[in-house]
């Protein structure tokens, strides 16, 4: 009966599921004669394959391989640990210059006022340290003229810190220079507030053999 259609059924198409619907369709074209006719249709699948291959990647032969912006991404984070690092190693070193360990801070006497005159600081050894600001009125943004002087210690650079009370007034410190034995002299400049009254301490800082000895002086500035 090839080559021609013939009447009948010659063979049993069952409306089976499956891919023996699919099979039983095939055989029955081949005996149609339907030789010639390639069936390439997937063979049938049901939803939930469809969606598991819907799933997969378009071109799952390509190898897993390291593309270059991941390379970059990686880079970048190498770049970031280092600079952590070098971070918390610079402020490592720098912690004991910022914040020096003090051998001694004298006591503070709140009785003396740097705006009328020089004021003084005794150490428990004997050592003592008078501190002058000039111009006495101490006015802010103003170069301000910073003396000390020194009795009975061993000093090998001397320098001031400003600090604010009870605000941070950030970092101002002002190295003095020798100027006769026991004599320092340097130059400071105070910056302005939001408050119009700030009260600071000059913490006068006397580098020795044995450490560095604070003196501390309170004094209070007004914007003009
Ligand atoms: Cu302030």
């Amino acid at each position: 009966m090839r080559g021609r259609v013939a009447f009948g059924n010659p063979a049993p198409i069952r409306m089976g599921r499956g891919s023996g619907h699919r099979a039983s369709q095939r055989r029955a074209w081949a005996d149609f004669g339907c030789t010639g006719v390639r069936d390439d249709s997937p063979p049938h699948v049901s939803l939930v394959e469809v969606g598991v291959r819907s799933m997969k990647p378009i071109h799952p032969a390509m190898p897993e391989r390291s593309s270059p912006r991941s390379t970059t991404a990686l880079l970048w984070a190498l770049a970031g640990l280092l600079l952590v690092a070098v971070v918390a190693v610079a402020l490592h070193k720098a912690g004991p210059l910022l914040n020096p360990t003090l051998a001694e801070v004298a006591p503070l006497d709140p009785s003396c006022d740097l705006r009328a005159g020089p004021c003084d600081a005794r150490f428990a050894g004997g050592g003592l340290v008078r501190f002058a600001i000039e111009p006495q009125s101490i006015p802010v943004v103003t170069p301000l003229r910073l003396a000390v002087e020194t009795t009975g210690l061993d000093v090998r650079a001397v320098e001031i810190d400003f600090a604010g009370v009870d605000m941070n007034m950030g970092y101002n410190r002002a190295a003095l220079e020798p100027v006769a034995p026991g004599v320092y002299r340097g130059q400071g400049t105070l910056p302005v507030c939001v408050r119009a009254r700030m009260d600071w301490e000059a913490r006068v800082l006397i580098h020795t053999g044995e450490g560095i000895l604070a003196a501390p002086f309170r004094f209070m500035t007004v914007r003009d």
